[in-house]
Order: structure tokens, then sequence, then C-alpha cells
């Protein structure tokens, strides 16, 4: 990390996987302010690096040999690749749950201090929409997709204690521009919100691995962050600008999975064979 004359905090190499994603297309616009050089990857093309301060790097996560040289020179990581919604156990294996082993023992490799592991409210999905949460709550993962952040989280764990790795796990509620659907009025995290939380978990001194629901100032939410006030995230959008929109779509039975839990419809997919 570089202080600058402006005292934003900076590293000088930051790695961002996912890059062609959602999120990811979002964030390398906004990412710029935190790094001297943005390296992007994905496995899906990317746009061609901008100038200097951008380099696009292909990369599927599965291939260990691949993401050891993705890795090489950067300052830290932001894990954000994968498969994002649940799939079959052998679509999910090779990008998520082997491609985090293969960032971790890449970071390791090359001396890298800090991981922000792109974590999901899926690893607590099957919990009830009645239900308050915490970072301490036991895991209840809705599928092969939230077992493999939950595994995430555990590899996040294990290399901090064995090797110092410092990780902040984001489970991320629903970010998206606005929320899409009722359940979403409590998981909405908007953009400027998670881009506050990256900067919190880049730049937060001593953070070992720490797990934050990341989610914004909503009116009715279901987790607490008190295990992560070091971070000192305070999100300033809140979904309840979208309400009136939200509740002019279809009600939703009180019986469906949207309704019931907090990982809505992700807890009725599959089976897949
Ligand atoms: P996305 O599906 O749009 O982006 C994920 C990216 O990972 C894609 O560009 C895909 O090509 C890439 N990818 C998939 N397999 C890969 C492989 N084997 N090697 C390299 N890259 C691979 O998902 P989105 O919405 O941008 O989410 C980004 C991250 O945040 C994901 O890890 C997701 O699980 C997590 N997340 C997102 C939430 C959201 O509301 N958008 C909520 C919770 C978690
Ligand atoms: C996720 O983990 C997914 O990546 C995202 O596409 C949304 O479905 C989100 O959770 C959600 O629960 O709304």
């Amino acid at each position: 990390m570089t202080p600058t004359s402006s005292a934003q905090p900076r590293v000088n190499r930051l790695l961002l996987t996912g890059a062609a994603g959602g999120l990811g297309k979002v964030l390398r616009q906004r990412l710029g302010q935190y790094a001297d050089i943005l390296r992007l990857s994905d496995i899906s093309q990317l746009e061609p690096a901008s100038g200097p301060h951008e380099e696009v790097v292909p990369c599927d996560l599965s291939d260990k040999a691949a993401v050891h040289a993705l890795v090489e020179g950067v300052d830290a990581i932001l894990h954000f690749g994968g498969v994002s919604v649940e799939r079959p156990f052998e679509e999910i294996l090779g990008a998520n749950i082997s491609g985090t082993f293969h960032i971790y023992e890449a970071a390791r490799r090359h001396g890298v201090k800090r991981v922000v592991f792109a974590s999901s409210n899926h690893v607590i999905g099957f919990y009830k929409q009645d239900q308050e949460l915490d970072a301490l709550s036991p895991r209840r993962p809705d599928g092969y997709y939230g077992l493999s952040k939950s595994y995430g989280e555990d590899m996040a764990s294990f290399y901090f204690d064995r090797y110092g790795i410092e990780t902040v796990s984001i489970r991320i509620g629903s970010s998206f521009p606005e929320p899409q659907n009722r359940r979403m009025m409590s998981t909405w995290l908007s953009f400027d919100d998670l881009t506050q939380l990256l900067e919190k978990s880049l730049f937060t001194a001593n953070v070992g691995h720490t797990i934050v629901y990341g989610m914004s100032d909503n009116a009715k939410v279901w987790w607490d962050n008190r295990y992560a006030a070091h971070l000192g995230f305070h999100a300033k959008d809140s979904s309840e600008v979208f309400r009136d929109k939200v509740e002019a779509q279809p009600p939703v039975a009180a019986n469906d999975p949207a309704a019931v839990y907090q990982g809505g419809a992700f807890v009725a997919a599959g089976p897949f064979e």
C-alpha cells in the first residue's frame, strides 16, 4: 500500500477475477482509484486494456498453472470469478472449488497478503426470512453454489491461520442496479455501497478473516454486521427508494421459497439429474 497526496490508499497492482461478469464490468470502471494497475481476468472475453493502467489476462480458474501465472506480481486480489448461480456440482467444482484453492495457493506462493472473496448470501440461504443472523451463525448453504462459497470461506480462514493471508469474505446479498423483487428489498447492495465495502476490505488493517454481509442500508434486513464493525463500512443507499416499483409486481404466494427463505428460489433449484 502506498500513501498518496490525496490520502486515498492504493496498491500497485490489483487483480480482479470475474472481470467480464456483471459486477466485474461495474468494478472495472470504479477500481482505478485504488490501484496504479488493474489486472483484469476472466474465462470470457474481456474488452482490451484501455491504457497502461489496465492489464487483461485471460485465465480459467480451474487451471492451476494459469492461475499461478495470473497472480504473479499482484499486491491484492478481488476474487469475483466463478459460477455465480446454482448449477450441477461438476460445473461448480472446477471454477469455484478448485478455482478458489488455486487463487489461495498462488497468493501463498507469490506472497500476496490480502484477498477479498466474493462470497454469497447463499451460504446461509436455508434460513427463513424471519431469522436474524450474524457472522457466527452456523451456515446453511442452499445448494452446490452456496456450498462452494462456504468452502471458499473455510479456505480463507485456513490460509489466514496457516499462512497469515488476510481475507474479507463479503456475503453479497443482491448487487444489481436496483432490487428486482420483494426479497431483494432486504438483500440489495448498491454498486456504490459495494465499492465502499471493497475499499474498506482492501485497506483496513488486521482483518484476519472477516465475514461481512454485503447489503445496503435497507429498511428491513436479516443480517447483523456486528462482527465486521472494524471495517468501518457504513452503507449509504437503501432499497426503500424502489419500494413502489417493486410492490407493483404481482404478489408472491406466502409459501413460495422466494417469500420464505433468505436464499429465495435458489433453495428449490435442482436436482439436476
Ligand atoms: P457473473 O456470473 O456475471 O460473473 C462471474 C464471472 O466469472 C463471469 O464473467 C464468468 O465468465 C467468470 N467465470 C466463470 N467460470 C470461470 C472460470 N472457470 N474461470 C474464470 N472465470 C470464470 O456474476 P456476478 O453477478 O458478476 O458476480 C460476481 C461474483 O460475486 C461471483 O463470484 C458471485 O458468486 C458473487 N456474488 C454476486 C452477487 C450479485 O448479486 N451479483 C451476489 C452474491 C455473490
Ligand atoms: C448470488 O449469489 C448470485 O450470484 C446473484 O446472481 C443473485 O442471485 C444473488 O445471489 C441473490 O441472492 O439475489
